[in-house]
């Protein structure tokens, strides 16, 4: 009889999942973070240089507020110094390439990255291809996306970086696995999609990059081993686009009012969580996953700009 049920039990477990993993982004960007704090505090041993991070803000979104006080807060944590510089939404194009251009001056400042989304008079192909590749941290110039296709060495933009971070500190096997990547951004998924794909570790995965021409999306992403979403539509995958065992990262976050929370609003990411994460042996909760990421990899490019590593 108990066999019988143990039996039941196992077949239940292999059609129902029900024991997977997070990706605990906050538990590894704090690993991450913690590491940078000790090397800064070597640096300073040392008598070398504080790494220096600036940042502009433009505008009042409260969304790119949050994450841009929280990378200040993070310098701060990890032994940076750092500058903010706001302005209004109706800041001229001129004013803001102006500032660039004293960022890119300023010895002290070893990186700095201009958030976006900006405003739609203000052109930010022409911003982010102000800003010194040298100084870009966030790795959004032309110059230092080509060094990442051609992979050599540069400033992966944070959050490609954080996804591909979390993916190694997880031992997760990517080599020879069928990834595909939901969304085609220059921010997330051009470059997550090359990064999975090049002769590396994390890497040697066979991608498939779908975006919103793709036909047959759903027979696509169930043949997906590693499935990254960053499609910017909440809660767009749902339990039947996903094959039983899959890893899944979430970039997706948006953002709802509920006055039922403290901060006053509810987070979801690109995928339905509570019926997605019983298939998957991994998963990214949204919050507390990529977004955290995100932040201790810009740390991470700011020390890595401060001591010279990727431009000798
Ligand atoms: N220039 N613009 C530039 N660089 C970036 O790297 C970004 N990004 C994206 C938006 N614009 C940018 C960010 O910083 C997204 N992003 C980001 C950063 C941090 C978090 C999310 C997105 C984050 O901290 N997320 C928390 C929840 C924060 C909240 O309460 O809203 C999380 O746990 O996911």
């Amino acid at each position: 009889m108990r066999d019988e049920i143990s039996v039941l039990c196992t077949q239940h477990s292999k059609l129902f999942n029900m024991s997977y993993q997070l990706l605990d982004g906050k538990k590894i960007s704090g690993q991450i973070l913690a590491e940078i704090t000790e090397e800064v505090k070597s640096i300073k041993q040392k008598g070398g240089k504080q790494p220096h991070l600036a940042a502009i803000l433009v505008g009042a979104d409260p969304a790119s507020e949050t994450y841009v006080v929280s990378k200040v807060r993070h310098c701060e944590k990890v032994g940076f110094n750092s500058t903010l510089v706001r302005y209004n939404a109706d800041v001229t194009e001129a004013e803001l390439l102006k500032k660039i251009q004293e960022l890119n001056e300023n010895k002290d400042i070893d990186g700095y990255i201009v958030q976006l989304p900006l405003p739609k008079h203000i052109s930010e192909r022409k911003i982010i291809e102000a800003v010194s590749p040298q100084k870009d941290v966030d790795g959004f110039h032309p110059l230092n996306v080509g060094r990442l296709t051609l992979n050599l060495p540069t400033y992966i933009s944070a959050t490609p970086y954080g996804i591909i971070e979390i993916l190694k500190r997880y031992n997760i096997p990517t080599e020879g696995k069928n990834c595909v990547v939901l969304g085609r951004s220059n921010i997330v998924g051009s470059p997550v999609s090359i990064l999975m794909a090049r002769n590396g570790n994390p890497g040697n995965a066979t991608v498939t990059l779908c975006h919103s021409k793709t036909k047959n999306l759903k027979e696509i992403t169930k043949q997906a081993d590693i499935l990254i979403v960053a499609i910017g539509k909440p809660e767009f995958v749902t339990a039947d686009m996903v094959k039983e065992g899959a890893v899944v990262v979430d970039v997706g976050i948006h953002r709802f009012t509920d006055s039922s929370k403290k901060s006053g609003y509810r987070l979801t990411g690109d995928v339905k969580f509570d019926e997605v994460a019983p298939k998957c042996s991994f998963i990214t909760p949204v919050p507390g996953g990529v977004g955290l990421m995100t932040i201790a990899a810009l740390m991470k490019n700011t020390l890595l700009a401060c001591k010279g590593e990727i431009y000798k």
